[in-house]
């Protein structure tokens, strides 16, 4: 079994998504990031980034192990079930390129871009433009990977695909248009239709936030520095 810590946004999805597609039992452990959840010392422990997801795997020999970063938790379930990974060397050389891609690019610009978007609406019209401009040419390197290919690594659904999909499914809310990018757009539409999919996104669905973030949420997830919520947090608990 696995203790699953989320919350319903991007990064969750990408391990919800493979827990479903793997058919494998969990138990869903929300993270408020709004309300701090992040910095309680005992999930600090497991994810020392203060960041979801993360899991714990109990069907181990010995103790349970747990992971924090979405691609190392992919990477883990992947190798260790067999599935969703190619087999060669050079198969999953390709699969890891894709996936340090997501982690160290279409992520992070996502990231910032979905806050500039949501949070400090019309506040910084120059950040906002940097990270609107690289998420979309991150748009473009995946529609120009998927020219010639059904799904990243070819004709095979994978992790490549997990890990970059749930960022591209929200590109409209971001304010970006799939319009001039038409492979990525049946990509897209391909994954979405995957009942394990739907399942995975619709994961506490009932937790996401409808209305805009109140200032205590403000100040929890975009006024952290290495003293603040974590130091405050963690004295209040022990
Ligand atoms: N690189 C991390 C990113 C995870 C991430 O940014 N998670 C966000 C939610 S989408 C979070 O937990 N934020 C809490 C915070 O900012 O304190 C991964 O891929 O797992």
């Amino acid at each position: 079994m696995i203790d699953f810590f989320y919350w319903p946004t991007p990064n969750g999805w990408k391990v919800s998504i493979l827990l479903e597609e793997l058919g494998m039992p969990y138990k869903m452990h929300p993270v408020n990031i709004g309300k701090g959840d992040q910095f309680d010392p005992d999930f600090l422990k497991i994810s020392p980034n203060n960041r979801m997801p993360a899991i714990i795997d109990h069907d181990v020999d010995g103790d349970p192990i747990s992971l924090f970063e979405s691609g190392a938790i992919l990477l883990y379930l992947a190798e260790k079930t067999g599935r969703f990974i190619p087999n060669s060397v050079i198969g999953k050389k390709e699969a890891m390129e894709w996936l340090f891609w997501q982690t160290g690019n279409q992520g992070p610009m996502a990231g910032q871009l979905s806050h500039f978007v949501n949070y400090a609406v019309g506040e910084n019209k120059y950040s906002h433009d940097r990270y609107a401009n690289e998420y979309e040419r991150c748009l473009g390197v995946l529609d120009r990977r998927l020219k010639t290919r059904q799904f990243i690594l070819g004709e095979e659904y994978s992790i490549a695909d997990i890990i970059n999909w749930p960022w591209v499914l929200i590109a409209k809310p971001l304010g970006a248009s799939l319009e001039n990018f038409p492979h990525l757009a049946d990509w897209r539409n391909r994954i979405k239709n995957r009942p394990a999919v739907k399942k995975a996104v619709d994961l506490g669905k009932e937790l996401r936030r409808s209305a805009p973030p109140t200032e205590e949420e403000r100040k929890i997830l975009f006024n952290q520095t290495s003293m603040s919520s974590i130091a405050e947090r963690t004295d209040k608990k022990s």
